[in-house]
C-alpha cells in the first residue's frame, strides 16, 4: 500500500511534529509514506537522517501525482483540488481519513470513525473517514515515540546535561506568556538543573538572574527521536501542544501541559476534560494540587503554593501510562481502520 499524507504547517512544530512521527511510524511497519507539506524546514532538525520508506514532497506537486492506496490529511487541512480530482477518478478510490486533534473530550469518542460523504467539489462521490487519537478504548489511539535509553546518566551527561548529585531534572518546552518566573523561584526550593528548548523557555530565561538552586541549560533542537528518550530521563517535563504532551505521558514522569491557547478560551475545557480522566483514573491524591498548577501554567489561575508531592506524582504518572500501554497504539489501529475499509 502507498500512503499519502498531507501537512499543512499552521504555526508552531505539532503539525509537522505529528505527521513526522506518523509517516515514520507507518514506514517502519513497511508501509510507503509520501509526505506532502508546505513547509519543511522543521525537518531539518526534527528528522535530519529522514526514515526509510518516507519520501517528503513538495505540497504543491501533488496535484500531477497518481494518488496511492490511503490519504491521511492531518487536521483537515484540504488535499489540493486537483489531487482530489485524481482520487475520485481512481479504482478502487483510496480510503480518505482527516486525522483529527487530540482531546479527552466526549465528543471525540461519538466522533470517532464518522463518515462523510462528499456531496460536491472535485471529491464528490468519495467518502472522507474522520479518525481521532485519543485516550480510551473507542478511540484512535495515541502516537507511540522512542522508548527510554537504556541509561538515562549517561544518556544527559553525552548530551551535556548531566545532573549534579541530588539535582532534579526539569525540562521545560512553552509558549510564549507562560508564568516561567514563579515556576524557577518554586523549583528552585530543591537543587533544579532546568532544561531549556529554543524559543520561548530561553527567551524567559535569559537575562534572569536565576535563584541559588537552579542552573540552567540551553538545549539545541533535537531530532525527534532524541527528543523523546530525553522525556525519558528527566523528573519532571514541562510541555505543550499536543505531541510533545503524548509523548511525555509515554514517559512515565509527572508532567505539566500547556495548552496552544484558542482565543475562544476553548482550551479551558479540554484542559479540564484531561485533568477529570487523568485524576479519576489514577486516584491520584494530590488532584486539586495537580489541577491547580496545571490551571496557572496555562493563565487559568494563580501559581500554588505547592506542586503534587513528586512520589505520589510519580505513581499517578506511570498508573496513567500502564492504562494507556493497553491500548493499541495510533499507527497500528489507523492500519486497521483503513483495512476494514478497503
Ligand atoms: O509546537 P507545538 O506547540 O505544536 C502545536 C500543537 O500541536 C497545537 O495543538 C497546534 O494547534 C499547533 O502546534 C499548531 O507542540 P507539539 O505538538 O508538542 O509539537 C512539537 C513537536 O516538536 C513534537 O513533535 C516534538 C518536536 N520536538 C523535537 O523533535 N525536538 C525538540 O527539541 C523539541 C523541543 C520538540
Amino acid at each position: 500500500m502507498v500512503w499519502d499524507l498531507f501537512c499543512r504547517v499552521v504555526d508552531n512544530f505539532g503539525d509537522v511534529g505529528v505527521c513526522w512521527r506518523l509517516a515514520a511510524g507507518l514506514a517502519s511497519r513497511a508501509e510507503p509514506v509520501r509526505l506532502w507539506i508546505d513547509d519543511d524546514s522543521a525537518l531539518a532538525w526534527m528528522a535530519p537522517q529522514g526514515a526509510p520508506g518516507v519520501q517528503v514532497l513538495p505540497w504543491d506537486d501533488a496535484g500531477a501525482t497518481e494518488p496511492g492506496d490511503v490519504v491521511v490529511e492531518a487536521f483537515g487541512c484540504d488535499p489540493p483540488p486537483a489531487f482530489v480530482g485524481r482520487m475520485a477518478r481512481r479504482q478502487p478510490p483510496p480510503v480518505w481519513i482527516n486525522l483529527e486533534y487530540l482531546s479527552a473530550e466526549a465528543y471525540v469518542e461519538r466522533s470517532h470513525g464518522l463518515r462523510s460523504p462528499q456531496l460536491s467539489g472535485p471529491g464528490a462521490g468519495l467518502v472522507k473517514w474522520f479518525y481521532y487519537p485519543g485516550f480510551t478504548a473507542r478511540t484512535g489511539g495515541l502516537l507511540r515515540g522512542h522508548a527510554a535509553p537504556a541509561r538515562p546518566q549517561d544518556w544527559l551527561a553525552e548530551r551535556g546535561c548531566a545532573p549534579r548529585a541530588g539535582e532534579r531534572v526539569v525540562l521545560l518546552f512553552c509558549y510564549e506568556g507562560a508564568p516561567v518566573q514563579p515556576l524557577v523561584q518554586h523549583l528552585a526550593r530543591r537543587p533544579t538543573l532546568l532544561l531549556a528548548t529554543p524559543g520561548p523557555a530561553q527567551q524567559a530565561l535569559a537575562g534572569a538572574a536565576l535563584p541559588a538552586g537552579l542552573r540552567q541549560a540551553a538545549l539545541p533542537w533535537l531530532a525527534q527521536p532524541e527528543f523523546d528518550q530525553l522525556l525519558h530521563c528527566t523528573d519532571l517535563n514541562f510541555v505543550r501542544g499536543e505531541d510533545s504532551f503524548v509523548q511525555a505521558q509515554w514517559s512515565g514522569a509527572p508532567l505539566v501541559w500547556q495548552l496552544y491557547p484558542q482565543a475562544d478560551g476553548a482550551h479551558a475545557g479540554k484542559l479540564d476534560a484531561f485533568l477529570d480522566r487523568f485524576i479519576t483514573l489514577t486516584a491520584m491524591t494530590d488532584g486539586p494540587a495537580l489541577r491547580a498548577c496545571w490551571h496557572a501554567w496555562n493563565g487559568l489561575g494563580d501559581w500554588p503554593q505547592e506542586l503534587p508531592a513528586a512520589p505520589a506524582w510519580r505513581q499517578a504518572a506511570m498508573t496513567w501510562r500502564n492504562s494507556l500501554r493497553i491500548q493499541a497504539d495510533l499507527v497500528t489501529q489507523l492500519r486497521l481502520f483503513v483495512a476494514e475499509r478497503q
